[in-house]
């Protein structure tokens, strides 16, 4: 016998069914008398009991394949059968636009891509949310925040279009973004960008698994915005439509916990079960569904399956014996996929037909009845039912996990096809059953033209459209970003240690800890600084904050910290300060976003810090930080313990070589590599300007070292360079060799100088370069505009050293490629060294001998330069020997 189902191993198993029938009917008979609280009690004592009785048993936590909300328990539809069958229509002709828009696109170019079989699928959970749930921005309430699944992008803009917010024009330049400009009408992006549709979109999702965090993090951000007092209280909901595919994706699952320890019931997610990813089933063989009602469940999580329509509940009426529950238990998701591929007899056959009982439910219904069976998300009573179960759950945060069908009403060109996620071309045939399957009031040559369809204004349709969002405040998703200035404070209110630190020794990740220090007690802007760690804050001798503002916790602080003697102990506070959020820098960043987007999202500018192990940035969560840049976060990244030589014992996957490389690839992020701390405080205090003060959508990474250095005051003027990218540290009247240092090696760079200065007599200039990539910005734009005939500035490295033909040498704690990105305006004999290769666990001194950047390696390094056609290769072995280097050394990169 088939032991798949858990009825049937249910009915194997049981020894004494009529005992089996009594225990359920006290239930029963409890819960009619008592009802579900009584009930639930008892059936925890009965639990709890089993336990001290050794029993071990656990829930199995799977419920059968049926929708978790009876009949009976069904919230009424707003506006009853009159508003359905308005919003059927509604979703139809958005079913029709969005289809038009992606087909359209295709058939002029076909290489644009785009999806129809998403939203297809989705169309009916969006409707929902847009004429029920969704609230909008408004000047007295905050709005609901959206996360929209990225492929379904084009029902969204076809919703716009309705609403009149998109025009014929943009749905005809879907993913044609620059053509469309060139014409003046606004492109609509492939996928919700904020970057591209400012003004529409709010949250990027287009890569799988930043919307599932992201929106968790951000739902959890009200709250701590609420907790601290800085936004008013308001029932507000985050809410996240996503695809069950994209749940396999590490970041979607990763916070599950989170949003229940919090008890985010500010917090939904709708996950369109279309049991299809790209390539094909979800789960084949299995349930995705039940997979993911017991991992959201045993995170704790409210879980509602939202699995069959309203005209399966008469069929499971008829189901006396269970039969058919019992083969939904059993019909794996490879076989649902394909019942939804097949028509009304194929079903009956094949599903219908596997028992007599069945056959004769199958034979309630003709063939075109079953072929309409309704998947849960495809019915809009059933749809409200669990959004107002879920908008009304308080406690913990809700899934709903809705059955669809994916390319739902593509017939049989597109529904639920192994091919469907990616078609985008259909026949007129295909388009004219899908115009008949939705009752679209279009002409064959309407349909053979792709034209959009827009109902008149005073249609019913339209007028319905138009009372639903007016009451739900207005439309959605609309992007504000009101520029909102905040005073940022004096430099030297904050930074004079660091202005004035005259030869005092300190690193600049000390530097840095004192100035947030002095930033947070500001009056003005104190509040709004959000401190961010990810379980290293001692590491950054940060612990100090923990007694000033606080670790935020939504609970207080529910124990008496073991250090509570010690005058920095431990402090979790309802109003706390800091995100302390443990050991997920995938968690820290969604913080941090939801933080540095927060002037936009809620009105609200904030500045938050996060400070994280280098390493374990860029490399680690880029994706998550280009999203965040996408949209338009302002905030500081601050890479602590960084560079490959300067973090020493480390080792191999701890040391960051190569995060400023990445960053230099983000348009809005400035890069800094500072050596002095006076230096970063001008770059924090221009950062804060640039994004407080001026409402640049930027972002500041600057990487800060645990490495003390003595730290000289700031000579006078030199914050444009500093800002600009590099500045002279040590001039020279005739150089004979210029070093560029940067972060780190500078210092290196200087003891370099005097090594060349005491024992060669070469006489040389050190710059310090707190940036390669803003000099190599300035670099690429300048030369650009030359080429253009634009305009004939140079660059600013270009300006600093043309005075001189001598050699240059570069070094960072960096890869080569770094200092490389800006040989092109180096106006002389340029040579880089950097760290390539693989790190290792030693003391700075060796590794810096290792990877050939330490004062001896760039002297040498100079002096094969400026003595090149000079000396002899034995002379210049012998110059090796008196620095005590080895030539022969392997090259670091070597394997
Ligand atoms: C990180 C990442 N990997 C891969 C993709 C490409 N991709 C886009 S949609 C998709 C399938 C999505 O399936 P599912 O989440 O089930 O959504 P459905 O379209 O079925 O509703 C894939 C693989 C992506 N956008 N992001």
């Amino acid at each position: 016998m088939d032991m798949s189902s858990p009825e049937q191993l249910i009915k194997q198993l049981d020894l004494d069914e009529q005992e089996t029938a009594e225990w359920i009917a006290a239930l029963h008979s409890v819960l009619d008398s008592a009802g579900p609280d009584r009930a639930r009690f008892l059936l925890s004592q009965l639990s709890n009991a089993a336990r001290e009785a050794g029993l071990q048993w656990r829930d199995a936590r799977i419920t059968p394949y049926i929708n978790t909300i009876r009949p009976q328990d069904e919230a009424p539809y707003p506006g009853g059968s009159d508003a359905v069958a308005i919003e059927e229509k509604i979703a139809g002709i958005l079913r029709w636009n969005a289809l038009a828009m992606v087909v359209r696109a295709n058939r002029a170019y076909g290489e644009l891509g785009g999806h129809i079989a998403s939203y297809a699928s989705a169309a009916d959970l969006f409707e929902v949310g847009f004429n029920h749930f969704f609230r909008a921005r408004t000047a007295e309430f905050g709005g609901d925040l959206v996360y929209f699944q990225p492929h379904s992008a084009p029902g969204i803009y076809a919703r716009a279009f309705l609403e009149g917010r998109l025009s014929a024009d943009s749905l005809a330049h879907y993913r044609q973004e620059i053509s469309a400009k060139a014409k003046g009408v606004q492109g609509l992006s492939s996928y919700p960008h904020p970057w591209l549709m400012p003004d529409f979109w709010q949250f990027p999702t287009g890569s799988m698994g930043i919307g599932p965090i992201s929106s968790i993090y951000q739902a959890r951000f009200m709250r701590y915005l609420e907790h601290r007092g800085l936004l008013a209280p308001q029932p507000r909901k985050v809410w996240g439509v996503f695809g069950d595919g994209e749940m396999d994706e590490p970041e979607s699952l990763a916070a599950l916990s989170l949003a229940s320890r919090e008890k985010l019931d500010n917090l939904v997610f709708v996950i369109n079960c279309n049991l299809q990813r790209l390539d094909g089933p979800v789960r084949g063989n299995g349930h995705i569904v039940d997979e993911l009602e017991t991992l959201f469940g045993g995170a704790g999580w409210n879980v509602i399956k939202l699995l069959w329509g309203s005209d399966w509940d008469l069929l499971f009426a008829r189901d006396a014996s269970g039969e058919l529950v019992d083969a939904l238990n059993r019909t794996v998701d490879g076989q649902l996929q394909t019942f939804a591929a097949n028509d009304g007899p194929f079903n009956r056959e094949h599903f219908f037909g596997q028992s007599p009982g069945l056959q004769a439910i199958g034979a309630t219904l003709t063939d075109e009845e079953i072929d309409r069976l309704k998947r849960g998300g495809h019915d809009l009573r059933k749809i409200y039912a669990a959004y107002h179960a879920a908008a009304n759950h308080i406690g913990a945060p809700t899934v709903i996990l809705a059955q669809t069908k994916k390319g739902f009403g593509m017939g049989t060109a597109g529904q639920g096809k192994m091919t469907t996620h990616q078609q985008k071309k259909l026949e007129q045939q295909d388009l004219v059953e899908f115009r008949d399957r939705f009752k679209l009031p279009l002409t064959d040559a309407q349909v053979q033209n792709l034209e959009f369809y827009k109902p008149a204004d005073d249609s019913p349709e339209m007028r319905h459209l138009h009372a639903r969002r007016n009451e739900l405040g207005g439309f959605m998703p609309r992007r504000v970003d009101q520029r909102l200035p905040i005073a940022v404070p004096p430099l030297e209110s904050h930074a004079q240690f660091a202005l004035e630190a005259d030869g005092k020794e300190m690193s600049t990740t000390m530097a840095l800890v004192r100035m947030m220090g002095g930033l947070l007690k500001d009056a003005a802007l104190g509040k709004h600084v959000v401190p961010i760690v990810a379980d290293e804050a001692r590491t950054f001798g940060m612990a100090n904050l923990f007694k000033t503002v606080g670790i935020y916790s939504s609970q207080g602080q529910l124990y008496q910290p073991e250090d509570i003697g010690s005058i920095l102990y431990y402090r979790e506070a309802k109003d706390g300060q800091i995100l302390e959020e443990g050991i997920t820098e995938a968690g820290a960043i969604s913080s941090w976003t939801a933080a540095a987007t927060s002037y936009a999202v809620h009105g609200l500018p904030m500045l938050p810090f996060y400070i994280y192990y280098s390493m374990f940035g860029f490399q680690r969560i880029g994706d998550l930080i280009w999203a965040a840049a996408d949209q338009r976060a302002r905030g500081f990244l601050i890479g602590a313990t960084s560079g490959r030589t300067t973090l020493g014992g480390e080792g191999l996957q701890h040391q960051d070589g190569s995060s400023h490389l990445v960053s230099a690839s983000i348009p809005n992020c400035i890069s800094y590599d500072p050596a002095y701390a006076y230096e970063l405080a001008v770059i924090v205090d221009d950062g804060m300007q640039r994004m407080l003060q001026k409402n640049e959508d930027v972002f500041y990474y600057v990487t800060v070292t645990n490495e003390n250095e003595a730290q000289p005051s700031m000579p006078k003027d030199a914050r444009e360079g500093i800002l600009r990218g590099m500045h002279c540290v040590s001039p020279s009247k005739q150089p004979e060799v210029r070093l560029l240092g940067a972060g780190p090696l500078l210092k290196e760079a200087m003891a370099a100088a005097d090594l060349l200065e005491g024992i060669f007599s070469i006489k040389t200039e050190v710059w310090s370069v707190t940036s390669f990539s803003e000099l190599a910005r300035d670099g690429i734009a300048c030369e650009r505009n030359r080429r253009l005939q634009q305009s004939d500035h140079e660059a600013w490295v270009t300006q600093k050293l043309k005075g001189s033909r001598a050699p240059v040498i570069a070094v960072s704690d960096y890869v080569r490629a770094v200092p490389e990105s800006i040989r092109a305006c180096v106006p002389a004999h340029f040579v880089t060294l950097g760290t390539d290769g693989f790190g290792r666990s030693d003391t700075r001194a060796s590794l810096r001998d290792f990877f050939e950047v330490d004062a001896k390696w760039i002297a040498y390094t100079a002096l094969a330069e400026v003595y090149a056609g000079k000396k002899t290769a034995d002379e210049m072995r012998e110059i090796a020997a008196k620095l005590e280097l080895d030539l022969d050394k392997p090259i670091s990169t070597s394997v």
